[in-house]
C-alpha cells in the first residue's frame, strides 16, 4: 500500500491549547502522533512510504475561500511584527474575539480576521502551520493520484488533521480540509462518497460539500449536543439545494461499543452501496477508540479491526486519510490494524 508521508509536518508543533475553562494545556495534535503512526508502519510490509507531490495551490482554492488561504498564510509573520500592549512572549496566533451571533463584518485588522476565521481555541496558528497544512493536503492529493492509476487503496499521513476546516474557518487542530481536497479532485473522475469516523463531527466537511451532488459526505460521531464541534453534525443536516440527501450524520452516545458502532456502520454502508460512488475517501480518525484522552467511545482495536473490514468490504478504491487520535501509545496499532483491511 502506498503511504504518503511528508516530515514539513514537524514544522507545526503549537506548543498549547486552550481548555473549556480556560484551561491552557500542551497541545494534544503534537508532532508525536504522526512519527509514532510513521514507525509502525515501517514495521509493515506491505507499507511503501513515499514523499508526496506539489499539486500547487490550486486544488486547495477549489475547496477553500481564497482569502482564507491567504490569511492562514501570512497571519503568523505579521502577527509577530504586531507590537502589543503587554510585553509577553508570543508563539501563537490565537484570538480572543469570536463573531458568535448574527453579523459577520469581516475586519481589517489581524485580530479581527484571526476572530473571523479562527472558530475556537484549539486552532492556533505557528510558524510552520500553512507549511504543515499544505504538505498534508499534497500528501491527501499524492494519495488520491495514486487511487487514481493503479492503486486499490492508499494511506495519507496527514498532520495536522483537516475534517474541522471549512470553506473559510480552521478549527480543531484542522487548516485545511485534505479530504476534501482530495475528495474534490477525485470527483473529476468519477463520484466521489466521503466517510467520516473520527469521534468528532466532520463539520468543516459538512460545510465545503453541503450543496453538492456529486460527493456524497456521511459522518459517524459522538452526539454533538454534548460533544465538539457542538454547532453540526445533527441527523436533520441532511445538504441543501442540489446536494439535498447527499450528507448524512449518525450521531452516537457517550459509551457506544463495537456492536453498536457496526450496527449504524452498516446504515452508513447502505448509503453508500446506493449512491455508488467510484471513489471513497475514508476520514480515519482514532479517537473513536476507547482509550481516547479526547473521546467517549468504548470502541476496541478488533472493533476498529471490524470497521476497516466493514468498509473494505465496498470493494472500493479507497483513500483513507489520517485525522484525530490522541493515544498515542494506541495509535501506531489502531490505524494499522484499520489499514491492513485494504492492504
Ligand atoms: C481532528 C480532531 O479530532 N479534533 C478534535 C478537536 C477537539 N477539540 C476540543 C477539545 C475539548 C476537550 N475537552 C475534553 C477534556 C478531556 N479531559
Ligand atoms: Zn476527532
Amino acid at each position: 500500500m502506498y503511504i504518503f508521508y511528508s516530515d514539513v509536518h514537524l514544522q507545526h508543533n503549537p506548543a498549547f491549547e486552550i481548555f473549556d475553562g480556560g484551561e491552557k494545556v500542551p497541545n494534544f495534535e503534537s508532532p508525536e502522533r504522526a512519527e509514532r503512526i510513521l514507525k509502525t508502519l515501517k514495521q509493515k510490509s506491505w507499507a511503501e512510504i513515499h514523499s508526496p507531490t506539489d499539486f500547487g495551490m490550486e486544488p486547495i482554492l477549489e475547496v477553500h475561500d481564497a482569502d482564507y488561504i491567504t490569511f492562514l498564510q501570512n497571519s503568523f509573520a505579521e502577527w509577530m511584527q504586531t507590537e502589543t500592549e503587554t510585553n509577553f512572549s508570543k508563539s501563537a496566533l490565537l484570538p480572543a474575539t469570536f463573531p458568535a451571533g448574527k453579523w459577520r463584518h469581516k475586519p481589517v485588522s489581524l485580530l479581527g480576521k484571526a476572530g473571523y476565521y479562527i472558530q475556537d481555541l484549539s486552532a492556533p496558528i505557528v510558524e510552520g502551520t500553512f507549511a504543515a497544512a499544505i504538505a498534508a493536503a499534497n500528501c491527501a492529493l499524492s494519495g488520491a493520484n495514486a487511487i487514481l492509476t493503479n492503486q486499490k487503496s492508499s494511506f495519507a499521513l496527514c498532520r495536522p488533521p483537516g475534517h474541522h476546516a471549512g470553506k473559510a474557518s480552521c478549527a480543531g487542530y484542522c487548516y485545511i480540509n485534505n479530504a476534501a481536497v482530495a475528495a474534490n479532485f477525485l470527483s473529476k473522475r468519477g463520484k466521489t462518497a466521503i466517510l467520516d469516523i473520527d469521534y468528532h463531527a466532520g463539520n468543516g466537511t459538512q460545510d465545503i460539500f453541503y450543496d453538492r451532488c456529486d460527493v456524497l459526505t456521511i459522518s459517524i460521531h459522538d452526539d454533538p449536543g454534548h460533544a465538539y464541534p457542538y454547532f453540526a453534525g445533527y441527523p436533520e443536516e441532511t445538504g441543501e439545494g442540489i446536494g439535498f440527501g447527499f450528507h448524512q450524520n449518525y450521531p452516537l452516545f457517550d459509551g457506544t461499543n463495537d456492536d453498536q458502532y457496526l450496527e449504524t456502520l452498516q446504515m452508513a454502508v447502505e448509503k453508500i452501496i446506493a449512491f455508488d460512488p467510484a471513489y471513497l475517501v475514508i476520514s480515519a480518525g482514532m479517537d473513536l477508540y476507547c482509550g481516547d484522552p479526547l473521546g467517549k467511545f468504548n470502541i476496541t482495536t478488533d472493533g476498529i479491526n471490524r470497521i476497516g473490514k466493514e468498509i473494505s468490504n465496498l470493494g472500493k478504491p479507497t483513500l483513507v486519510i489520517m485525522e484525530g487520535g490522541y493515544n498515542n501509545d494506541a495509535l501506531g496499532t489502531n490505524i494499522t490494524t484499520f489499514l491492513e483491511n485494504f492492504v
